[in-house]
């Protein structure tokens, strides 16, 4: 068994998706752990997006994860790779580049809001979970 975190970011609270984004995780047959309706905060975010300090789009990256709440959540699969599992479900960073059947595929359209994160490794889920929810470091 593993786990990962799932973020359906404020483009997806807002347009009503998340019921759509869960039902793909659960019907793939993931299990959810964890589940909170959060507005992120800005040292949260910071800390979460650290990787890309340095990239141009950082500071709009954190204004828009913090913009609106977020339905963060944490998931559980069988295998040693459940962040994988929901990267496939995700799809591609560019909506406009992921096929359909993703959820970025189906659902998007631009970079930016890209409405789902997952986590990209074993280690950033480990991270992440433990940013997000420490009870359960
Ligand atoms: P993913 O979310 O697929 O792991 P990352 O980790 O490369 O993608 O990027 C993290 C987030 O940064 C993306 N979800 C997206 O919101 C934003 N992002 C990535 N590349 C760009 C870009 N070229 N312009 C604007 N935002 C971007």
């Amino acid at each position: 068994m593993s786990r990962t975190l799932v973020i359906c970011k404020p483009d997806a609270v807002e347009r009503g998706l998340t019921g759509e984004i869960l039902h793909r995780l659960e019907r793939k047959g993931l299990r959810l752990v964890a589940l909170e309706l959060r507005t992120i905060d800005t040292e949260t975010a910071r800390h979460h997006y650290a990787e890309h300090e340095n990239r141009p789009f950082f500071a709009d990256l954190v204004a828009f994860i913090t913009r609106s709440p977020s339905l963060v959540a944490v998931v559980e699969g069988p295998g040693d790779d459940t962040w994988q599992v929901v990267r496939i479900l995700i799809g591609a960073t560019d909506p406009a580049q992921s096929p359909p059947g993703t959820i970025r595929g189906d659902l998007g359209l631009q970079v930016a809001e890209n409405l789902v994160h997952g986590s990209d490794a074993t280690a950033s889920a480990t991270r992440e979970i433990a940013l997000f929810f420490p009870a359960l470091a």
